[in-house]
């Protein structure tokens, strides 16, 4: 299913693309916690008489996307609240989600298409749309026949919008030829292809059943701020009498939460898996049944690690006493269902996917995967089998350059640069903040420089913005209609429009439309995207009747009445059918072999500090934003912490930094200067940096984060992920 669509360049498509033409889900079963949604009626009623209540979905890149309710009296977004229909939101928002009637209202929000004269000058005029539109489109018509084509045309999308319309915006780029796309992820590629390897793609358990676990593993993830509404199933489960441990170099909000907190060395977990394998094997713990039943390659993964791998070596390499290690893997062996989150942060290393695999192994041997209340949860796309009808256009006929151009997403400054024939000239950037999410900043802002021209669609003021010749406003997802499924729960919401679009702003679909007609008529027939039609009704067109079956629905139009959740499995590889080649869960990987690993799920090294960059700096996901979003906002800057760089004391004492001092912390790619925050929460050979952006700080861990590939990611999205936190460093106070 993955492989043949391989080919498609951007971020999600070519999982997306692969379920649309296949309409592929889970098998059927599954238990469900039942939640009782008695505070629904409440909500409505709490709302007066003039006041309308609608349907939101929070279209963010976060496992929990929310069911919202909003609430609008005379036009005005006055209140947003969960959505208790949904029983994994439960009538529940994070901060973020409820500071949205601030973001609305935002005194920054992008009003109205805007040219800067000089980027990053600051000198930035208002244009009409027409102009605007007219600018971009001769630009793009004078591009391709300077060129032969549109290949010097580049599109970076990502994440800032997961609204399925939003795919639109990759339609929009095939809808006027071949282009350059920013390809692969970010975000999660190392941990997909491992368990594509392992079991064929990614598919988790139903987060709802973490009840039913008696043993959960929360390796590398901190849903206490990053899935917030997860926390509630961990401590229901807890209550019920499960044990929780936390695996993770800093001691984080989930693991001030755990009965066990262990603080490995980065990325080391391949280790400790393998550890834990090693004592389970010599004590006859692991499920020979489910084995000789469900897998291949066991034996010759028992082999490996009675040659290669000792409890002793695990404890050198993690850092966590044997003895520990040892107790982990009686305890976790020994209670059924066991529960292992494997987070995403985890395997953003030069080894992440390799100890994803060695996770997945570990589960896979005690017999857990198929369990309710057991598993190796990652992620799932298995309700995103929508038609992607704003997603698949066609190119204009006798479109030059045969097919669209994969510029890896990360390493985009260096690719961008390095783009030849044709160079690329011209960039779109779209539900993306490349300046501050990437890596090698000052890489991106030269590849910025070296453009003709950079359009990018935004809300607000962003750091990509002030790069940017053109900025266009875009709606909050209040102001459009869209449909909203998650990677994580199996609940599809429904974004009804609930306010009109603020200002001049539009949705991105929109601007796709209303180019394509700027472009035809400059040039007719030079773009194939419709020119115009209705955005609720083009989020019908989204929907095919293996959707409806899915989510036991006769029609979209019920999404109305509230949120939906799949009928279909929600514990994975429940039947035990694989979707490896063999259909068994393949310890002895030939596809993994096919992509330049080892067939079994070895320990690859992890990178290690050097005498000039001696501290390994962790720049993890912040409580209360998203990458780019929310911590711009007033409400926001009123109660977050200000920036700074963790440091544990003895470190900060072997350099005598004290608490408040600025530091710089540096390596031969950059620097950034900020206040020490010193904490025992991080270990001794770490600090920790937050990926964040601040507005007017001059705030960017990426500055100093090089383009370092993950082992694994290919596969799965067209290119590695990328090791965030194997960027080594050195620290001074200033
Ligand atoms: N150092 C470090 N860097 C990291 C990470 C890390 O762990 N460490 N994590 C990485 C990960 S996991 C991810 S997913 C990426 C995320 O990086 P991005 O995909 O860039 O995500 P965001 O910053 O959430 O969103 C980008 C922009 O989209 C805009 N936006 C919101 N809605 C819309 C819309 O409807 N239309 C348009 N046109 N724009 C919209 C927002 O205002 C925001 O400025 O960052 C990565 N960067
Ligand atoms: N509030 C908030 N929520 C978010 C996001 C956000 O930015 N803010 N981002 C969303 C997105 S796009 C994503 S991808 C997810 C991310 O969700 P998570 O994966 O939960 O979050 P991260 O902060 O990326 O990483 C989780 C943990 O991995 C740890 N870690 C790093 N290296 C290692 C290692 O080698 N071994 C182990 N065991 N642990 C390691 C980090 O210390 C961190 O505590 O969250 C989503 N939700
Ligand atoms: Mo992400």
């Amino acid at each position: 299913m993955l492989d043949k669509n391989k080919k498609f360049s951007c971020s999600r498509r070519s999982f997306l693309k692969g379920i649309a033409a296949t309409g592929a889900t889970a098998a059927v079963g599954g238990s469900i916690f039942d939640f009782k949604p008695g505070s629904f009626k409440k909500a409505e009623a709490a709302t007066g008489t003039s006041a309308k209540v609608f349907q939101n979905a929070c279209p963010r890149n976060c496992y929990d996307t929310c069911a919202i309710l909003s609430t609008v009296e005379d036009g005005v977004l006055k209140k947003v609240t969960g959505n208790p229909k949904n029983t994994y939101t439960r009538g529940r928002l994070c901060a973020k989600g409820f500071s949205y009637t601030r973001r609305v209202y935002s005194p920054d929000r992008i009003k109205y298409p805007m040219r800067q004269k000089g980027r990053g000058s600051g000198n930035w005029e208002r244009i009409s749309w027409d102009e605007a539109l007219t600018e971009i489109a001769e630009k793009i018509l004078q591009i391709k026949k300077e060129y032969g084509s549109t290949l010097p045309i580049c599109l970076n999308k990502y994440s800032g919008n997961f609204d399925i319309m939003h795919y639109g915006i990759e339609g929009m780029f095939s809808s006027i030829g071949y282009t350059s796309r920013a390809t692969g992820t970010p975000c999660w590629p190392a941990g997909i292809d491992a368990q594509t390897f392992d079991m064929g793609t990614i598919i988790c358990n139903d987060p709802e059943d973490m009840v039913n676990s008696k043993y959960i593993i929360l390796w590398g993830v901190n849903p206490a701020w990053c899935s917030v509404h997860s926390m509630y199933f961990v401590e229901e489960a807890k209550r019920r009498g499960c044990k929780v441990v936390a695996i993770d170099p800093i001691l984080t909000q989930t693991a001030s939460k755990a009965d066990l907190y262990l603080q490995i060395k980065p990325s080391t977990d391949g280790a400790l898996a393998l550890g834990m394998v090693r004592y389970i094997l010599d004590n006859e713990l692991y499920d020979a049944d489910w084995l000789t039943q469900n897998s291949i390659g066991y034996e010759q993964f028992f082999g490996y690690v009675k040659n290669n791998i000792t409890l002793e070596w695990a404890s050198e390499k993690t850092g966590i006493p044997e003895i520990v290690i040892e107790n982990l893997a009686r305890e976790y062996a020994a209670t059924k269902p066991a529960n292992i989150w494997i987070g995403y942060g985890m395997q953003r290393h030069t080894n992440g996917g390799a100890n994803v695999r060695a996770i997945d192994a570990l589960a896979a041997i005690t017999g857990n995967i198929g369990k309710s209340g057991g598993g190796a949860q990652y992620a799932h796309l298995q309700t995103w089998g929508f038609n992607y009808h704003a997603m698949l256009q066609s190119p204009p006929e006798g479109s030059k350059g045969g097919k669209d151009r994969a510029i890896n997403m990360n390493n985009f400054g260096a690719e961008v640069l390095g783009a030849k024939n044709p160079p690329i000239k011209m960039l779109w950037i779209a539900c993306r903040n490349p300046m501050t999410q990437d890596p090698e900043t000052s890489v991106i802002k030269k590849a910025f420089e070296a453009m003709d021209m950079v359009v990018t669609a935004e809300q607000f003021m962003t750091p990509t913005v002030e790069m940017s010749d053109i900025v266009l406003p875009v709606t909050t997802f209040f102001e459009s209609p869209g449909i909203n499924v998650s990677y994580w729960h199996w609940w599809m919401n429904l974004n009804e429009q609930a306010i009109k679009p603020m200002y001049e702003a539009k949705n991105d679909v929109e601007i796709a439309m209303k180019l394509s007609a700027k472009l035809n008529e400059l040039e007719p027939g030079s773009c194939t995207f419709p020119t115009s039609g209705d955005l609720e009704e083009w989020v019908g067109k989204e929907f095919n009747d293996n959707i409806y079956k899915q989510f036991g629905i006769q029609h979209w139009k019920d999404l109305k009445k509230g949120p939906v959740k799949a009928k279909n499995s929600r514990v994975a590889w429940k039947d035990g059918k694989f979707l490896t080649p063999s259909g068994k869960y393949e310890f002895w990987s030939e596809e993994a072999f096919k992509f330049g690993h080892h067939p079994l799920p070895v320990y690859v090294e992890e990178m290690k500090a050097t005498d000039n960059y001696p501290l390994r700096c962790i720049s993890p996901h912040w409580k209360l934003n998203i990458h780019s979003q929310f911590q711009n906002l007033d409400w926001m800057e009123a109660i977050n912490d200000a920036p700074s760089i963790e440091i544990h004391p003895r470190t900060a004492a072997r350099y005598g930094i004290k608490n408040n001092d600025n530091v710089k912390m540096y390596n031969d790619l950059g620097y950034i200067i900020l206040p020490a925050k010193i904490t025992e929460t991080v270990s001794e050979d770490i600090v920790v940096v937050y990926e964040a952006w601040y507005k007017n700080r001059n705030y960017n861990v990426n500055y100093t984060v090089k383009a370092i590939p993950a082992d694994m990611g290919e596969k799965a999205t067209g290119m590695p992920g990328i090791s965030f936190h194997d960027n080594f460093v050195n620290i001074t106070r200033v």
